[in-house]
């Protein structure tokens, strides 16, 4: 029953809404009572803080810099880095059950296991302290009218319509946001699920309640197609977290099938999980599916704006999801800042205008880093690439940053990453094939020097031909940026 009563909204002009009240939108909420906004967040699910279980994604989550900035805007960080565990180093499980360690960086920098429940609880409670916002739980955005800039609600037991002046979508990677904007104007949108799921699994505390693994890693079995990783948690558990095809995942159909399939490919932790454990978590745990999701633009409409997953969700291969989500808030926030008298559309417009390079990039690098990882990652293979990283930083600290440390732990923005990646990948290829070149010609020449070849004069032009094709060369790399 639509009532097109404009209900709620009407004091005050600067009222917005927010759409969604996960981990981005509780944040931008915030955000914007920060700036003197009258904010209507409405979340479709009930309060969960007071649920006693909450069904749905990943239970922990790795935090890095650009989350970390964001909610340190909020003045948030610091109480969310309290209940947090560092991982300063990735450790890598071989199938024989060897690890090795590989330092992040410097001891700053790390990553963060973060549960998700507890972050935002901490978030809506936070926005809820200010007076000029209002949470509206159990309220799913059903339509907008972008013309009014009126949006449609149900509750449980009605449903409603209020007018806003904008409103940001925050509703994950399903937005029904998205799909009102995509029936009103030219939005482009892209999705893809792709092959592999995945399923979480508790690993619980050893029976004198200690974590069954170092905690301060981030615990990562690099198997090509398969591939598994644990995160701590406060409470001396792990989360597991297996990735593989969803054609496996089927094909693993009973206890017998399931342990096989453990003993082959992650026989370490099988004592550690428990075989009992193992077999009651897969089978009673549900397999979550992973999609991608680019669109453009990200404000449409004259009063809409999508942040987070509803803008771009990513595959959690990099782990940058609801970094990348907070890292949007923030920067909208900036540009809010640096608008006239805080002119919402301005930002938008800004916002939208150059932002989304970098959430295309994100995309881009989260859905690369899966093709790379599953195609030929084994753990010798993991640990040769961050090894040979992490020389190279330490031979040429300002030219060369290693990936992931540039996505993890800096604010470079994701588009630049992707750039300057090629180009460190191009001033490599160029330093081992001018090694490489030298060594030969140098070989050649004390070859020939000693047969006498030298001393004829159509072979000295050798080290000048030599010299051409690795001039060539050059420019070849450097000129097909
Ligand atoms: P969501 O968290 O999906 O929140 C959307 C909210 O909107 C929900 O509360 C939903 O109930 C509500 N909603 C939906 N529709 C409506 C509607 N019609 N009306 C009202 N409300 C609505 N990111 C990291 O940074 N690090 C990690 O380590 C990491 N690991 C991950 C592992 C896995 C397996 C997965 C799947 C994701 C991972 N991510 C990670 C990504 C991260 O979970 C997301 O990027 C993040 O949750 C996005 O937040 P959001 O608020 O945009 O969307
Ligand atoms: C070769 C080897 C090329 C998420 C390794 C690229 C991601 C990628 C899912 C890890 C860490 C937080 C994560 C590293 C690479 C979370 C992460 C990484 C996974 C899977 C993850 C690293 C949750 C890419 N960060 N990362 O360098 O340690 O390297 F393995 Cl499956």
């Amino acid at each position: 029953m639509a009532q097109s009563t404009m209900t709620r909204e009407k004091e005050g002009q600067r009222s917005v809404a927010v759409v969604g009240g996960g981990l981005v939108g509780s944040l931008q909420a915030s955000l914007l009572a920060k700036r003197g906004f009258n904010v209507n967040l409405y979340e479709s699910r009930a309060d969960i803080r007071s649920m006693t279980h909450v069904s749905g994604r990943s239970i922990n989550l790795a935090l890095s810099t650009r989350g970390r900035e964001a909610l340190k805007a909020v003045g948030l960080e610091a109480t969310v880095l309290q209940d947090a565990i560092p991982m300063y180093s990735r450790m890598i499980h071989s199938v024989s059950g060897s690890t090795s360690t590989q330092p992040y960086g410097t001891k700053e920098q790390c990553i963060y296991s973060v549960d998700r429940r507890r972050l935002n609880e901490q978030l809506l409670t936070l926005a809820e302290s200010h007076d000029n916002v209002s949470l509206h739980f159990s309220h799913k955005l059903t339509r907008a009218d972008f013309t009014k800039c009126s949006l449609e609600f149900s509750t449980p037991n009605e449903s409603f319509t209020v007018a806003t002046e904008f409103v940001f979508g925050c509703d994950g990677a399903y937005s029904t946001l998205r799909r009102q904007m995509m029936r009103y104007g030219r939005l482009n949108y892209e999705q893809e699920y792709i092959e592999h799921g995945y399923k979480e699994l508790c690993l619980p505390p050893l029976p004198d309640g200690d974590y069954a693994l170092p905690p301060n890693h981030l615990h990562i079995w690099p198997r090509n197609e398969f591939m598994m990783i644990a995160l701590p948690n406060t409470d001396h558990s792990f989360t597991v977290t297996l990735f593989m095809p969803f054609l496996t995942f089927e094909n693993i159909r009973n206890e017998f099938e399931l342990l096989t399939f453990f003993e082959e490919h992650f026989p370490d932790s099988l004592d550690i999980l428990g075989r009992d454990n193992l077999t009651k978590e897969f089978f009673s745990n549900p397999t979550g599916q992973v999609i991608s999701v680019k669109c453009y633009p990200h404000f449409l409409g004259g009063c809409a704006v999508l942040l987070g997953d509803a803008a771009h969700a990513v595959v959690p291969f990099y782990g940058q999801g609801m970094n990348a989500g907070f890292e949007d808030c923030l920067i909208f926030y900036e540009l809010l800042l640096a608008a006239p008298q805080d002119d919402i559309v301005q930002a938008a417009q800004c916002y939208s205008d150059t932002h989304w390079r970098d959430c295309h990039a994100i995309a881009d690098l989260s859905k690369y880093n899966y093709l790379e990882m599953r195609s030929h990652v084994n753990s010798r293979w993991f640990l040769l690439l961050k090894t040979m990283d992490s020389i190279l930083h330490w031979l040429l600290p300002r030219v060369f940053i290693p990936l992931y440390s540039m996505v993890a732990f800096s604010r470079i923005p994701y588009h630049q990453v992707v750039l300057r990646s090629q180009r460190q990948r191009r001033l490599i290829t160029i330093a081992m094939v001018t090694s490489g070149v030298s060594v030969l010609v140098c070989v050649v020449c004390v070859a020939m020097e000693r047969s006498g070849a030298y001393n004829s004069l159509r072979y000295r032009i050798l080290p000048c031909v030599a010299g051409c094709v690795l001039k060539d060369f050059y420019q070849q790399v450097t000129g097909s940026s």
